[in-house]
């Protein structure tokens, strides 16, 4: 069984979206052992996206993660970091496959509705960061 972290973007939240990409990790046998809806603190963010902090757009990024409420979760399965990145599709929806949650309802590259993390080190570090 692995951990994995997954945050509900302020446009999932905004959109209506909670429910349906909630119901699409449980439907994939995953079990949501954590949840937490929160706004973050623009700290936060900034640590959380310190990878793309020379990027021109990165100031974009951090007011996008701040705009409202987000919802945090930690989710339990086998697999679980690489089959939840697998359903939340690639960072950009034009990439992304329809039937992932970002190839079926993103039409945004920053505001692509869902992070999750990207292997056994970061889930781990940001487990700690968001939930202490
Ligand atoms: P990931 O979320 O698929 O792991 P990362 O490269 O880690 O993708 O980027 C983190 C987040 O930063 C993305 O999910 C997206 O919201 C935003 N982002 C990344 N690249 C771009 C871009 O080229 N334009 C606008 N936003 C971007
Ligand atoms: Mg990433």
């Amino acid at each position: 069984m692995e951990q994995t972290f997954v945050i509900l973007k302020p446009d999932a939240v905004e959109r209506g979206l909670i429910g349906e990409i909630i119901a699409r990790i449980e439907r994939k046998n995953m079990q949501i052992t954590r949840m937490e809806m929160t706004t973050l603190e623009k700290e936060v963010v900034e640590e959380h996206y310190a990878h793309l902090k020379d990027l021109p757009f990165f100031g974009k990024i951090v007011e996008f993660m701040t705009r409202g409420p987000v919802v945090l979760l930690i989710v339990q399965g086998e697999a679980a970091i690489g089959e939840i990145r697998r359903m939340a599709g690639a960072t950009n929806f034009e990439e992304a496959d329809f039937g992932t949650i970002r190839g079926d309802f993103a039409t945004s590259v920053q505001e692509n509705l869902i992070h999750t993390s990207d292997a056994p080190e970061t889930a781990e570090g940001e487990i700690k960061r968001f939930f202490g």
